[in-house]
């Protein structure tokens, strides 16, 4: 791939990064029996460990994972949540969109440098498969750290709602007819750095820099410390002036980086308090105290001597809005004021229906469907023609160009929060109004003219969000609710970016080999024509009516795109 403002870029962090180095890492993904919450059930573990390892790179490196399939019956794969994978988009990792699933058997490797230093996470993110627990923790450090000397420790916080079902159960019963009112799965609890739970042992004059990070498939999680400031220094991997605060609330796939002081004065084992949000919107003044039904407390220990057994009380949750923090560099609002930018992508989101009666999730009206060609590989295998969405199917494209500043509008037109993210970039957050202030006025004004950019941003219920970024970095980016059960239900948008700097990329051959083992063809429209790219027949149109996840139906899936996916007897529905 040329281009030349990625290549200055790349080269950039190379230069600072003297002395950038190879982590690489062998894993297998097996099946391990795990009780997290006392409840034993399969989960998805590397090596045959449970919780997954955790990921250790320096600013510069180039971090490699052999990452082979050892399940048996399901499909896999791994995308780095937040990393931006520039000229690297065929790294990226979601199936359908940047590479084949990884069929049992096969081996694949992920290979790109991470450019930006911060908390990161992996997972999987191949047809509902992550809760099932292929997610790990990704920490690129920063030897630039502004805030280097104002910690002493790092403690690593991981939360999750967690589900003693296997998803594959849970999504199918989820996608029926019968779900006329689009509920998702019900959480039956939530875990604490996969289950160890969390102790800090705390020490007077030291200060504690927690990373915290959501794995959660549905709940966000709201966090309060007993007697303690929240000093946040960072969200999603980018850093942020200082802001002190009590409450914390973190969706899906979110990472806040803060400072607790052991100060002076203190001298007690004190909790903290971190409840699961599974309500709709937890702005709603009337939730009942069975709103909260799963909470978790920790303890900042100063003397082991002293039962832990004082509980954090929080009569009500008022977390901070994290859509007024501000960038630790002041980075100017893209475009230099409200109404200077290039391209303007509107997503209408609500709930819907399909063809055949099934629960949707749909941007303007159109559910994203799976394709039998990924569509990286249909951008880079239909000349011109990878600037006209239709050569990409129903996968709710939407083309930019090189360098345009691109504004994203998101209407949330249904009754709860959603979190949405994008991969690729990590976007300005110009506007996040509260619950019920309805869609986009079509007006720019009033934005904040020094955003706070992050990753992955809760839109509120029946409001909107004006996001920005730049397009300096041609791939193919999914944009997307971080609800795994939403995104099972096609809560989906992918970004064609600069499809013209696509034309020519290539594709590792271990990457290419996992879709002729799945029957997946690599050229072509996202039917798979290779002549006449335009042409839609073989597309995709309406969602097949049996859900069948990422297991993996051997040899009979051969030959049926990556609707091969399906077990056998469904092949027929399509083919
Ligand atoms: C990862 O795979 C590459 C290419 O097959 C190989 O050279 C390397 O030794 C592997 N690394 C590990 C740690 O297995
Ligand atoms: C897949 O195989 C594992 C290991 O045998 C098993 O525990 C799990 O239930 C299977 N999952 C499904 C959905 O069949
Ligand atoms: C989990 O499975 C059990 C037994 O099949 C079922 O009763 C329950 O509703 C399922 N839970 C979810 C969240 O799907
Ligand atoms: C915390 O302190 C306890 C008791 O002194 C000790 O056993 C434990 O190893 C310490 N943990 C850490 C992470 O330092
Ligand atoms: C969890 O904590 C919240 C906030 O303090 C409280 O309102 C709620 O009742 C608690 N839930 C349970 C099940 O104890
Ligand atoms: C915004 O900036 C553009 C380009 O500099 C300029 O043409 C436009 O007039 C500006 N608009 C406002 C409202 O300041
Ligand atoms: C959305 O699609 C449905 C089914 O095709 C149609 O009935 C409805 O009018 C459409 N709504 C809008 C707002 O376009
Ligand atoms: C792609 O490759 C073709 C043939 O080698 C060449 O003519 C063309 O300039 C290349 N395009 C880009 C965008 O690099
Ligand atoms: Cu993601």
């Amino acid at each position: 791939m040329k281009s030349s403002g990625v290549l200055s870029l790349a080269a950039l962090s190379f230069a600072t990064a003297a002395k950038a180095a190879t982590v690489t890492y062998d894993w297998t993904a097996t099946w391990v029996w795990a009780a997290p919450d006392g409840v034993g059930r399969p989960v998805v573990g590397i090596n045959n460990a449970w919780p997954c390892p955790q990921i250790d790179a320096t600013v510069g490196d180039t971090v490699i994972i052999n990452f082979t399939n050892n399940l048996g019956n399901q499909t896999s794969g791994l995308h780095f949540h937040g990393i931006n994978q520039v000229q690297t988009p065929e790294m990226d990792g979601p199936s359908g969109v940047t590479q084949c699933p990884v069929p049992p058997g096969s081996t694949l490797q992920y290979k790109f440098v991470v450019d930006v230093g911060g908390t990161f996470w992996y997972h999987s993110h191949n047809m509902g498969q992550y809760p099932d627990g292929l997610r790990g923790v990704f920490l690129v450090h920063d030897p630039n750290d502004p805030y280097a000397g104002s910690y002493d420790e790092e403690v690593i916080l991981t939360v999750s709602d967690w589900y003693h079902n296997e998803s594959l159960t849970m999504v199918r019963n989820m996608l029926q007819p019968s779900n006329t009112r689009f509920a998702p799965p019900i959480p039956d609890g939530m875990i604490i750095n996969e289950g160890a739970g969390l102790n800090v042992n705390f020490t007077k004059g030291r200060k504690y820099r927690f990373r915290m990070i959501s794995f959660a498939a549905l709940a966000s999680a709201m966090i309060h410390f007993d007697s303690h400031d929240i000093n946040i220094i960072m969200n999603d991997a980018d850093y942020l002036q200082k802001e002190v605060k009590y409450q914390l609330r973190i969706a899906t796939a979110q990472r806040y980086d803060f400072i607790i002081e052991c100060i002076d004065r203190d001298n007690d084992n004190y909790p903290f308090l971190i409840s699961l949000d599974i309500n709709r919107d937890w702005t709603n003044p009337d939730l009942g105290p069975l709103q909260w039904p799963h909470n978790y407390t920790g303890y900042l220990t100063m003397d082991y001597n002293k039962p832990n057994t004082k509980k954090d009380v929080v009569h009500k949750w008022k977390p901070a809005d994290d859509s007024h923090f501000k960038p630790y560099d002041n980075e100017a609002i893209l475009g230099g004021n409200d109404t200077n930018y290039d391209t303007l992508i509107k997503m209408d989101f609500a709930f819907c229906t399909d063809a055949n009666g099934y629960p949707r999730a749909c941007f303007n009206n159109l559910t994203y469907i799976d394709q039998k060609v990924p569509a990286l590989y249909s951008a880079a295998t239909t000349g011109d023609d990878n600037s006209n969405p239709i050569v990409y199917g129903q996968i709710n494209p939407f083309i930019v160009n090189y360098g345009d500043v691109v504004q994203i509008v998101v209407n949330n037109q249904d009754a709860a929060t959603h979190p949405f993210h994008l991969h690729g970039h990590h976007f300005q957050v110009l506007d996040r109004p509260k619950t019920g202030t309805g869609d986009w006025s079509g007006r720019d004004t009033n934005y904040n003219q020094k955003p706070p950019r992050r990753d992955t941003v809760t839109v509120m219920a029946h409001s909107h969000a004006v996001l920005r970024f730049k397009a300096t970095n041609p791939g193919t980016w999914l944009f997307h609710c971080h609800i795994e059960w939403h995104v099972e239900m096609g809560l989906t948008a992918t970004i064609i970016e600069a499809p013209d700097r696509l034309r020519n990329l290539t594709f590792p051959q271990d990457h290419l080999d996992a879709c002729n083992k799945m029957g997946i063809p690599v050229s072509g429209n996202a039917a798979g024509n290779t002549q006449d790219y335009l042409d839609t027949t073989g597309m995709v149109t309406v969602p097949p009516t049996i859900y069948n996840g990422a297991m993996y139906a051997g040899s009979s899936s051969k030959k049926r795109g990556l609707m091969g996916r399906l077990a056998s007897g469904m092949g027929s529905f399509f083919f």
